[in-house]
């Protein structure tokens, strides 16, 4: 509360300084030691979610700046809080999305006696988070908040953990608030344009590939339209595909697990790669073989916000450090009049791909689900979801078609579907979401289902129930066939769980019974799971469990 004196605790101006960011929305598990910030923001217009774990507050945050391009924002406790926020911190990291995390901390008197629940925030998150420091002087916060803003957006976006010494939160302040950030964009330079330029004109199988953070739809937009110049095949890369419309006739497909191997020898054979905006990771890497490392066989370029970035596993033939929002502006003055690619080539392999659902043992098949929503769901729907072999049905058979239509971790975080769609319902009340989740993947945040309830925050929640852990049994099986160990799953009845939180549920036997269900879970208006039984063989869109067993027993016997 403010008192007569005119000056603020550090807890208000802590508040104050993100409503003067721009914040509109904060996660949280509350706890004893920063009570003075939950006061604040009594009387302050940041809509504050209260979660049911850690975890599921951080994915939350980490889900909204993913979205925005701006800070997600939370708030957790000491020791406990802080470890189980943990893991939206690494996901932040690896999927360089801007947030940042305030962690209530003892008493600074108290301090290094191993006191209630302390923890290092320093040492603990030093090694995960792009910044970790704790505020030991009231007067620093404002100046210490703001280069937070700062860090977690600037150059490649990361995670900033903030720690909050309780005492510290109650004393007055007079610093003034410093004014709102904007996050920095880099401009590429006119000769490494030029020297792009030239490359192109030299090259008859160019491709581009889009991935990383830094994009608006602008960006997008831009990057479709010199695209469409010139005939480019355009790849998205792992849990990015929402940067490209794929009905767009530039669109050559997702380059991720799974990925159609007509685009894998498109790439190999191209003789010029432009990668924009992401890092070229394990997983859109092809577990590093697509590319030689460090110097990639044909000509590369690698444009990226992050200087650190740039030749820090890929050598590349030509550096562009500058993020995708300005590369993208900055593709109208190229001069290229007679570059053409082979796109039309490259978008018919990705309709050939996708176009129709692959036969599948079981009642139900995910891939005609997920053609059926692509078809039913209109563009400005959401999907979330964490990770399972579940998800490759999603990237082969789905179609993002708007920028900020998929938000799904590229770490591959298992339990982020369920609190990045309801932070999805509470930015955008508005549009469709939809959760898609394993039944494993669920489970490890299936508790925020009650944090939807209590919102009214109305997601369908899409379980794949195969009763295993399906990845990992597909690995093992592949590893060490017929010896199965700890990927079986015995699990609830969803739909009575739903009902039991206070949402709606229903379970789909057969493939034909699943638009009405979706239809009943939407027009309910309450948070809904619907629970696909999954026959256990259904292990990707193109193989089953026995066959990848049978393979594997005739490779050891050789
Ligand atoms: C937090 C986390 N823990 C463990 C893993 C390792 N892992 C990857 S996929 C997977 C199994 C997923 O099972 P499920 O959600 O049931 O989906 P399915 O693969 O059966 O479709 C596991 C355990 C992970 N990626 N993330």
């Amino acid at each position: 509360m403010r008192d007569q004196t005119n000056t603020r605790t550090a807890a208000e101006a802590l508040v104050d300084q993100l409503v003067a960011n721009g914040v509109r929305h904060a996660f949280c598990v509350p706890g004893e030691s920063y009570l003075a910030v939950l006061d604040a923001m009594c009387d302050r217009d940041i809509a504050l979610t209260v979660c049911r774990q850690e975890g599921g507050a951080a994915m939350m945050a980490e889900a909204v700046g993913k979205a925005t391009g701006r800070p997600g924002i939370c708030f957790v406790t000491r020791g406990p809080g802080a470890t189980n926020a943990s893991p939206g911190i690494h996901i932040a990291r690896q999927d360089s999305t801007p947030m940042i995390l305030f962690v209530g901390q003892v008493a600074r008197e108290t301090r290094e006696r191993e006191a209630f629940q302390e923890i290092d925030v320093r040492g603990a998150f030093g090694s995960i988070a792009k910044w970790a420091t704790e505020i030991d002087d009231a007067d620093r916060l404002t100046e210490i908040v703001s280069r937070a803003f700062y860090t977690a957006t600037s150059g490649r976006p990361g995670p900033v953990v903030i720690g909050l010494p309780q005492d510290m939160l109650t004393e007055r302040v007079t610093a003034a608030a410093i004014p709102a950030f904007e996050p920095v964009d880099t401009w590429p330079g006119a000769p490494e344009m030029a020297e792009l330029e030239r490359l192109i004109a030299a090259a008859k199988r160019p491709l581009l590939i889009l991935g990383g953070s830094r994009w608006t739809a602008p960006a997008c937009a831009a990057i479709t339209k010199f695209a469409a110049r010139f005939a480019l095949p355009v790849v998205t890369s792992y849990r990015r595909g929402h940067l490209f419309d794929p009905l767009h006739p530039c669109y050559a497909g997702d380059l991720g697990i799974g990925p159609n191997p007509k685009l894998l020898d498109r790439i190999k054979s191209a003789d010029l790669v432009i990668m924009v905006g992401g890092r070229l990771g394990e997983l859109p890497s092809q577990s590093y073989t697509l590319f030689d490392i460090p110097r990639p066989q044909m000509p590369f370029v690698h444009v990226h916000p992050g200087a650190e970035e740039l030749g820090r596993v890929y050598s590349p033939h030509l550096a562009i450090h500058a993020t995708p929002t300005a590369f993208a502006a900055a593709l109208d003055n190229l001069d290229l009049k007679e570059a053409r690619g082979e796109a039309e080539a490259a978008h018919a392999d990705y309709l050939a791909w996708t176009e129709m659902p692959t036969e599948q043992p079981g009642g139900v098949n995910f891939g005609a689900v997920m053609v059926w929503l692509r078809e039913y769901l209109p563009p400005n729907a959401i999907l979330c979801n964490g990770a399972g072999n579940y998800a490759a049905w999603i990237h082969r058979f789905f179609r993002f078609r708007r920028f900020g239509s998929h938000v799904a971790p590229a770490s591959g975080s298992m339990g982020y579907g369920v609190p990045a769609a309801l932070a999805m319902k509470r930015l955008h009340p508005d549009r469709p979401v939809v959760c898609l989740a394993g039944d494993g993947d669920f489970l490890m945040n299936g508790q925020e289902f009650a944090t939807a309830v209590q919102y009214g925050a109305p997601f369908v929640t899409i379980i794949a129930d195969n009763s295993m852990y399906g990845t990992i049994r597909m690995h093992q099986e592949r590893e060490y066939p017929g010896r199965v160990s700890a990927t079986e799953l015995r699990n609830p009845d969803f739909p009575a769980y739903a009902r039991a939180f206070g949402g709606f549920g229903v379970s789909v036997e057969r493939t034909e019974d699943f638009p009405d269900a979706f239809k009943q879970a939407q027009a309910c208006g309450k948070p809904a799971i619907i629970r696909l039984a999954i026959d256990g063989e259904a292990i990707t869109p193109t193989t089953t469990i026995a066959k990848i067993r049978a393979r594997s027993l005739a490779e050891k016997k050789r």
